[in-house]
C-alpha cells in the first residue's frame, strides 16, 4: 500500500476506532513471535501484511524486552532493524522504532521512521530525547519499573496508577521542555513491565486518570502474560481472545493507539464495537 501523504503520527479522528500499531519484531527471542520474522525479508513481508490488514503504524523492534531478557549489542540491533525500517518507510507506512538506544533511534529516524517508541520513556539513554527532539519525531513514552532482566521479581507500588501517572507526567514535561509539542507525545502505562496481574488491572481501569493533557494514550497488552495468568495459563499463541477483550476495554476507556500483534482480528473487533456504539 502506498500513501503519498502519510497521516500525522498521532492524527486522530474523533469517534473513529483507535489507531492500530502493528508489532514487527525483528528478533530471535521475542516472547510471542521470536524467530518468526528475524530475517529482514520476513520482517518486511510481515510489516506489509500488517499494513494491508489495517495497521496505521508499524512498530519495528530489534531487541526483546520480555521479562528476563538480556540486552543486545547496538551493532546487532542496527543490523536487525535498519533494512526493515528503510523498506517499510519507503513504502509510505508510518514507522515507529522500538528502541532504548539513541544510536539506533538516530539511524532509524534517518532511515524514515517518524516515531520513537522507548520502553524507558527516553530515560535509558540520555541522548535519546535530544535526538528525537532535533529530528522532529513523535515519541511514545512508556513506564517500566526496573529493567527487563529483573522487572518481574516482586514489583511493588503504593498506588500504581498515581505513581505511573506521575512518572509519565514528568516525562511529558521533559519532552515539552526539549521542544517536542504535546500533539507529538504519547504516553503508555507499560502493561507487564514491572507489574503484577493486579497492577496491570489497576492501570487498565485507571486509563482515564493517566491521561496527560494534549497527549495521546497507547495501550500495549497484546498476548501478554497476565492474559494467560487470568485465564487457564494459555501460552502466547492462545491469548488472542483475551487480547481482544483488553483492546475493547481500552478503546472504550479512550485509548488512542493499541499496540497489537493481531491487526486484522483487532480491527474487526473494533469495527463491530464502533458500529454498536454508533447504532446505540
Ligand atoms: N511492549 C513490548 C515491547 N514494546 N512498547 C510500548 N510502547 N508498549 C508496550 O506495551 C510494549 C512496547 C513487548 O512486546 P513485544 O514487542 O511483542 O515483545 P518483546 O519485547 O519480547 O520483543
Amino acid at each position: 500500500m502506498n500513501r503519498t501523504e502519510p497521516p500525522a503520527p498521532f492524527g486522530f479522528v474523533p469517534g473513529r476506532r483507535p489507531l492500530l500499531m502493528g508489532v514487527v519484531n525483528v528478533t530471535p527471542d521475542s516472547f510471542s513471535d521470536g524467530g518468526l520474522f528475524a530475517a529482514a525479508a520476513a520482517a518486511i513481508a510481515h510489516g506489509r501484511r500488517l499494513a494491508e490488514e489495517g495497521a496505521d503504524i508499524l512498530d519495528i523492534g530489534g531487541e526483546s524486552t520480555r521479562p528476563g531478557s538480556e540486552p543486545v549489542r547496538e551493532a546487532e540491533e542496527l543490523r536487525r532493524v535498519l533494512p526493515v525500517v528503510e523498506a517499510l518507510a519507503a513504502d509510505g507506512h508510518v514507522v515507529s522504532i522500538d528502541t532504548r538506544r539513541a544510536g539506533v533511534l538516530r539511524a532509524a529516524l534517518s532511515a524514515g521512521a517518524r516515531i520513537a517508541n522507548d520502553v524507558t520513556a527516553l530515560v535509558g539513554d540520555p541522548e535519546s530525547l535530544p535526538v528525537a527532539a532535533e529530528a522532529g519525531a513523535a515519541v511514545v513514552l512508556m513506564h517500566m519499573q526496573g529493567d527487563p532482566r529483573t522487572m518481574q521479581n516482586d514489583p511493588r507500588y503504593g498506588d500504581v496508577v498515581a505513581e505511573v501517572g506521575a512518572f509519565l507526567a514528568a516525562r511529558v514535561e521533559a519532552c515539552v521542555a526539549a521542544g517536542i509539542p504535546r500533539a507529538r507525545i504519547c504516553i503508555d502505562p507499560g502493561i507487564g513491565f514491572g507489574k503484577t496481574v493486579e497492577h496491570n488491572l489497576a492501570l487498565l481501569l485507571g486509563l482515564a486518570a493517566l491521561r496527560a493533557e494534549g497527549c495521546a494514550l497507547l495501550v500495549g497488552a497484546s498476548r501478554k502474560g497476565f492474559i494467560g495468568r487470568l485465564s487457564r495459563g494459555e501460552d502466547t499463541s492462545r491469548r488472542l481472545p483475551g487480547s481482544l477483550a483488553v483492546a475493547l476495554h481500552a478503546a472504550a476507556a479512550g485509548a488512542d493507539i493499541l499496540r497489537v500483534h493481531d491487526v486484522a482480528e483487532t480491527r474487526q473487533a473494533l469495527e463491530i464495537w464502533r458500529a454498536l456504539r454508533a447504532a446505540g
